[in-house]
């Protein structure tokens, strides 16, 4: 009797403590390596989210903020396209909205969940990748061009020539980015940047293959080299210059007289976007005045929030690097997306990489 009364009592610790691991199992999956819900997942550029915004982000909403980075919009959407289904959160460019739309890999985004989409200044709304903003927040803004070592290479460039000047062998970086890339060599030989002309693009792969043999190393992340002090001069993005500027005050940022591109970064929900409610919650906290000037400080882009400026110090609400001469901007031109020319594109650029 004893016995059988000594089992059923361990019979009933046993349950108990099935009840519990089970317990421990769900919140694990719940919270750990399953759905993830308080984890909010950003693929985005480099240098583009600093721990900062990410940790306060966190505070305030007791969530977790995981981000990954690429060096293009053709490595984003690269990733997007082949089913990569767990982010929230990510920034393509301008031309990269209208693509990305078109093959229907954005969400909506839903405004009564944004109200501070009011705070957008209106200059940077309705553009043509997304002429509603339907599913497109304006993150920051820029221009690509050279930034260089002003106590190494002399004189100062003044064009894009200076990449293909035999004297910088190896001592300079072009963008890992198709569109950029080409865009050089499409603008030293006076063409678009959106030419959709096969000899053009021809003659501009043929410049690239020229200059391959003079460049060190194609790389989107162009400030760490030049911080590094691995190369003296950079085909880089305005921001990026302007952080390398920081830490090596002999850099300077250069928009060769040919003109170059200008673009706009974006905030979008992929329609795969496992927490939506949480990214928009996200985006409406970055477009908070405040919270948008630290963006612009840590990124050295400029800002899409008018009230963010009262937030900046002097010198970032009208700094060069940020915004370019009138005479400049007339120079510049947004990359658009090619429609079914963009293979051709690829294919170039696949060569050139190959060569
Ligand atoms: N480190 C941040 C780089 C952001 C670059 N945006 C790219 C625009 C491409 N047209």
């Amino acid at each position: 009797m004893s016995y059988l009364l000594i089992d059923r009592f361990s019979l009933h610790e046993m349950s108990k403590r099935y009840i519990f691991f089970g317990f421990l199992l769900l919140t694990f999956f719940m919270n750990g390596c399953g759905d993830q819900k308080n984890q909010l997942n950003i693929f985005t550029w480099s240098g583009y989210v600093s721990d900062e915004i990410r940790a306060e982000f966190e505070k305030e909403f007791g969530v977790n903020v995981v981000v990954d980075t690429y060096g293009s919009n053709e490595d984003l959407l690269a990733k997007i396209s082949a089913g990569a289904t767990g982010y929230d959160i990510i920034m393509p460019s301008d031309y990269m909205v209208s693509i990305m739309v078109k093959e229907n890999l954005l969400a909506e985004l839903n405004r009564d969940n944004i109200p501070n989409f009011q705070n957008i200044s209106p200059l940077f709304l309705g553009k043509y990748y997304d002429p509603e903003n339907r599913y497109s927040v304006p993150y920051t803004f820029g221009t690509a061009g050279i930034a260089y070592d002003s106590s190494k290479v002399s004189p100062n460039p003044e064009s894009w020539a200076v990449l293909w000047n035999e004297k910088y062998k190896n001592q300079f970086s072009m963008l890992d980015d198709q569109r950029e890339t080409l865009g050089t060599a499409f603008k030293l030989l006076g063409y678009s940047i959106n030419t959709t002309d096969p000899e053009q693009l021809r003659q501009a792969k043929e410049k690239l293959i020229e200059q391959k043999p003079f460049v060190k190393q194609y790389k989107s992340e162009a400030e760490e080299l030049l911080i590094a002090g691995d190369v003296i001069m950079a085909h880089c993005w305005s921001g990026d210059a302007f952080r390398a500027a920081e830490e090596r005050p002999s850099i300077r940022y250069v928009i060769p007289k040919e003109g170059s591109s200008q673009f706009i970064d974006t905030v979008c929900i992929p329609k795969s976007a496992p927490h939506k409610d949480l990214a928009e919650k996200f985006i409406n906290y970055l477009l908070r005045p405040e919270v948008n000037a630290k963006i612009t400080t840590f990124t050295k882009y400029g800002t899409c929030v008018l009230a963010a400026k009262e937030h900046l110090p002097e010198d970032l609400q009208k700094h060069k690097f940020i915004y370019p001469p009138a005479k400049v901007m007339e120079s510049l031109e947004w990359l658009k997306d090619q429609g079914e020319f963009t293979q051709q594109y690829s294919r170039a650029w696949d060569e050139i990489k190959a060569k």
